[in-house]
């Protein structure tokens, strides 16, 4: 009898004398005391050998037991996992190289674009825009562009199924007449931005491009004005050194003009590019038509502008000599990523 209350007691200064040093000698200490086959689970079956009298002076020896050891090993527990925790933190190798973090970059028609829009900010250009979605009237008859134009045709022109008389903008000159409605002269603005055309002659050919065009009005504004400005701008973009004129047709100009850089015929590359001639079409552009003028609410006869437009794409890939129009719109990573060092 005397010999349980002995073994019990041992079990006690034991648990007290315990001192699990790390975790796993922690999980031992568990098992071993208050497993389901631990010591203190075989004390409580010698319950039945206890006389009746002592039953309870036991039963509140194994209480004390099973607290002592319970709070040992909820403290040593915590205190474990804490220590772990910071030495993970601590774990962590200051020198070990990063994770790259993949930078993104601009894309070649953007860049283009800014490289236009910085030349003519130079020149006192400042950049409007305007809705994609257009009305007939800024797209097209603000435009000078007959009914019967084929421009207007379904075939050519995205119109808006649910709303008569809306179109995607087949060019951003809508901006500019929005602009001249709003302001009064002097004018001097480019509008970059996309435009839209239903080209489905062939698989290479896209509905969707990018523009700029370019207005200035002012009194007296005068063809040689025109030739001087998109003159610098051939310089500054392409490192031209000679432009010329040949005379075209736009509705909204008059006279009108295509403008050539020379690149000569030097090098292959060149020569196949300007098939031979040594010049290389940039843009459109003329005096901007009184009629124009009127209709957006300037008087023709005090003011006078030029205006022009070049599509981007054309120039980008010439810039990046890039092979295929498409590799700008499929938004392949593989082909963007080149271009990481654009401005
Ligand atoms: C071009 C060519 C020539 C042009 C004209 C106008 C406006 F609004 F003043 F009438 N904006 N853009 C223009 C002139 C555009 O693109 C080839």
């Amino acid at each position: 009898m005397q010999d349980i209350f002995d073994k019990a007691k041992e079990v006690q200064t034991a648990i007290d004398a315990e001192s699990p040093a790390n975790s796993e000698a922690l999980e031992a200490f568990r098992i071993q005391y208050l497993g389901a086959k631990g010591l203190l689970k075989s004390l409580m079956a010698e319950m039945g050998k206890v006389p009746n009298e002592r039953k309870r002076d036991y039963g509140q020896l194994m209480n004390s037991l099973k607290q002592a050891a319970e709070a040992k090993y909820q403290s040593l527990k915590e205190a474990f996992e804490e220590k772990e925790q910071s030495a993970g933190a601590l774990a962590i190798d200051l020198s070990a190289p990063g994770e790259p973090v993949p930078l993104g970059a601009r894309h070649p028609v953007a860049v283009t674009m800014n490289r236009i829009i910085d030349i003519f900010a130079r020149m006192g250009f400042s950049v409007a825009d305007g809705p994609e979605i257009e009305d007939d009237w800024h797209n097209f008859t603000a435009m000078n562009t007959p009914e019967d134009h084929p421009a207007r045709d379904m075939q050519d022109t995205f119109y808006l199924v649910d709303a008569p008389g809306m179109l995607l903008r087949t060019h951003t000159s809508p901006v500019q007449a929005r602009v001249m409605k709003s302001r009064k002269p002097p004018i001097r603005i480019i509008a970059p931005g996309r435009v839209y055309r239903n080209e489905t002659i062939s698989t290479r050919s896209h509905c969707q491009f990018h523009q700029v065009e370019g207005l200035y009005v002012d009194e007296g504004v005068s063809f040689a004005d025109l030739k001087q400005t998109l003159y610098y701008f051939a310089q500054e973009m392409f490192g031209a050194t000679k432009i010329r004129l040949r005379p075209s047709f736009f509705p909204f100009t008059e006279p009108s003009a295509e403008m050539d850089i020379w690149l000569g015929t030097d090098t292959e590359k060149d020569y196949r590019l300007t098939k031979g001639t040594g010049w290389l079409e940039i843009l459109g552009c003329g005096m901007v038509d009184p009629d124009v003028l009127e209709m957006c609410g300037i008087d023709s006869k005090k003011y006078s502008g030029f205006a022009f437009g070049m599509g981007i794409e054309r120039q980008a890939l010439r810039l990046y000599e890039i092979g295929d129009i498409r590799l700008l719109f499929e938004n392949d990573v593989r082909f963007l990523k080149q271009f990481r060092s654009a401005m």
